[in-house]
């Protein structure tokens, strides 16, 4: 049954289903499996035609986990863990993809979920206490609760550069490659965008490519990914482990299988440092990053310092010292942004069919029908790759008509200032849950997206038991979370820098100036607190 958009103030006997979930990526299928284990009716709606989401849109050339692939699944089920293999450290997307298409089989998610379905927007009404969700197609249902699993880095950014619309060549952003075989052999191919997304589509492209300009604006700092495959055997000692894997992850500070290194910097002698950064700049995944010592991201001089020594290895990568120097970030130190994992992608440069255009040096004028204009050049290409991210955190929200109480929009709402309460509620949109939304703990995501969604199905168990239909975070509740997420924020370098953490896109109107978009206190102290308010009875939400 569907609601007519005449029908919508009707009584609440006319719920379609208890919980709509926004999403089928990894949060909304855990969220249904859950929801439905506890006898919930749910739908989830998915904009695409798969699940999988990031690993069902990202399906660019390159495009492979950071994390370890067995740090990065679901823990949730022994008998999952049990079945799947993964054949590569860090799984590459069609793997990925494989994977949760496995797990939405196994679990027999499908039959809830209604692919090709666009939520357009989703408005709370007072009097009946539910949600009207309406799919762009103008389908309408009711639900009690809503639950939004729409992802920090799902709405993708195309630049604004003039003449967008205007080439005439292939175009592909990488947040929106098509499920078809793109080949890249004999072609002249322009990149644009050098993030994580970038720096893994350039590596791989370069291999084929007849010809390709990379179009940097700013440059990152990176540390090598050190990929390789598992064989059986080493799956199966993988497995015979996975408690400890996971117990490692709860443990540490980003829910990573890394952790930093308790010293600080100038404690450490010279020598000693440096063999530190040696190894763990040549260990696999985040080593460098996320478990360098522990005033890395906080003290400008250690930062200055762990930066200096990632130059230094650019330096002896690229052969020409101009492309290695443009290459080297200048306005932000090293892990401040998010550090993309790179194979080769140095060595890219040194080819002679890749060149590296500064548009910082040379600004782009304009997109044409037959390729690039910067200032100082007129380029032909036959493709163009997007890779120019994401309007993250807030974006995907912003991409949805939501409105709580008395019809506020919550794009406004938000413009004015991010608050939230644990990053699950937001004050004036009761009976809406985020899973991923802003002020949560992201870090390894999977692992955190399993803890919301417990969260919140425990949460969404407890009204239903105690017959609440109504739950808000209290206006007091919220200030204190968001004030607290504000001193977590403070001193950590990576908070007065431009990126998509910081909620900054040069693409999208209005978001110019840097929040705090996200917490960055520890996994563990999270968890902490939002346990304790469930233990406490909810007592920070207004429940009726
Ligand atoms: P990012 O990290 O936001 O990178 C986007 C890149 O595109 C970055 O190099 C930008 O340069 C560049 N960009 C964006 N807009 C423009 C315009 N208008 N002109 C030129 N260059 C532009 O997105 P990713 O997709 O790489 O990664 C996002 C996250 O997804 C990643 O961190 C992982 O966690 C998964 P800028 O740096 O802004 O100068």
């Amino acid at each position: 049954m569907t609601v007519s958009p005449e029908a919508k103030n009707e009584s609440a006997a006319e719920l379609n289903f208890d919980v709509i979930v926004i999403g089928a990526g990894i949060s909304g299928m855990y969220q249904l499996y859950r929801l439905r284990e506890r006898g919930f009716r749910v739908r989830v709606f998915e904009t695409g035609t798969g699940v999988g989401g990031t690993w069902y849109w990202n399906r660019y050339p390159g495009a492979r986990f950071d994390s370890e692939s067995y740090s990065y699944g679901y823990s949730f089920s022994k008998e999952l863990l049990e079945e799947w293999d993964w054949t590569e450290q860090f799984s590459p997307q069609p793997e990925t993809e494989r994977y949760l298409n496995y797990v939405a089989d196994k679990f027999d998610l499908r039959r809830d979920i209604q692919f090709s379905a666009r939520v357009a927007a989703a408005h709370y009404d007072e009097a009946g206490s539910y949600w009207d969700i309406t799919l762009d197609d103008g389908q309408c249902y009711r639900s009690r609760f809503l639950v939004t699993a729409v992802g920090p880095l799902s709405a993708p950014t195309m630049p604004n550069i003039d003449g967008v619309d205007d080439f005439k060549g292939e175009a592909y952003h990488t947040g929106l490659w098509p499920k078809e075989n793109v080949s890249f052999e004999g072609k002249r191919v322009a990149v644009i965008g050098t993030g994580a997304t970038g720096i893994q589509t350039i590596q791989e492209v370069a291999k084929t490519v007849g010809h390709m300009t990379v179009f940097q604006r700013r440059p990152n700092w990176t540390t090598p990914l050190q990929n390789r495959k598992i064989e059986k055997a080493e799956m199966q000692e993988i497995r015979a482990n996975y408690d400890e894997i996971f117990r490692r992850c709860a443990e540490s500070s980003s829910c990573f299988l890394h952790t930093p290194d308790p010293r600080k910097t100038f404690d450490v002698p010279e020598d000693e440092r440096r063999a530190f950064w040696d190894q763990q700049f040549n260990a696999p995944g985040f080593a460098m990053w996320i478990g360098g010592f522990s005033d890395m991201l906080m003290d400008r001089a250690a930062n200055d310092a762990v930066s200096e020594f990632v130059a230094e290895k650019i330096r002896e990568r690229v052969d020409d010292p101009k492309v290695a120097e443009m290459l080297t970030p200048k306005d932000h130190g090293f892990g401040t942004r998010r550090v993309p994992q790179e194979t080769f992608y140095y060595e890219a440069f040194n080819q002679p069919n890749v060149e590296l255009v500064s548009i910082l040096e040379t600004p782009i004028e304009r997109i044409t029908e037959t390729g690039i204009e910067t200032t100082d050049r007129t380029f032909e290409f036959d493709m163009i790759i997007y890779a120019t991210g994401f309007d993250a955190i807030t974006g995907s929200f912003d991409r949805i008509d939501i409105r709580g109480v008395e019809g506020e929009s919550l794009k406004d709402k938000w413009r004015q200032a991010l608050e939230t309460f644990l990053g699950v509620h937001v004050a004036g949109f009761p009976n809406m849950f985020m899973v991923m939304g802003p002020h949560t703990a992201l870090g390894n995501i999977p692992r955190s997206i399993e803890y919301n969604v417990d969260w919140v199905a425990d949460l969404i168990g407890y009204l239903r038991d105690n017959e609440f239909t109504r739950a808000e975070a209290r206006p007091e509740a919220v200030d204190e979370w968001t004030q607290f997420v504000l001193e977590k924020g403070e001193g950590n370098l990576a908070n007065e820098i431009d990126s998509w953490m910081t909620g900054v896109n040069q693409n999208v109107a209005g978001k110019q100036k840097r929040i705090i978009a996200r917490y960055s206190g520890t996994a563990p102290e999270y968890r902490d607190r939002a346990d304790t308010v469930a233990a406490n009875g909810y007592k920070e939400l207004a429940l009726s």
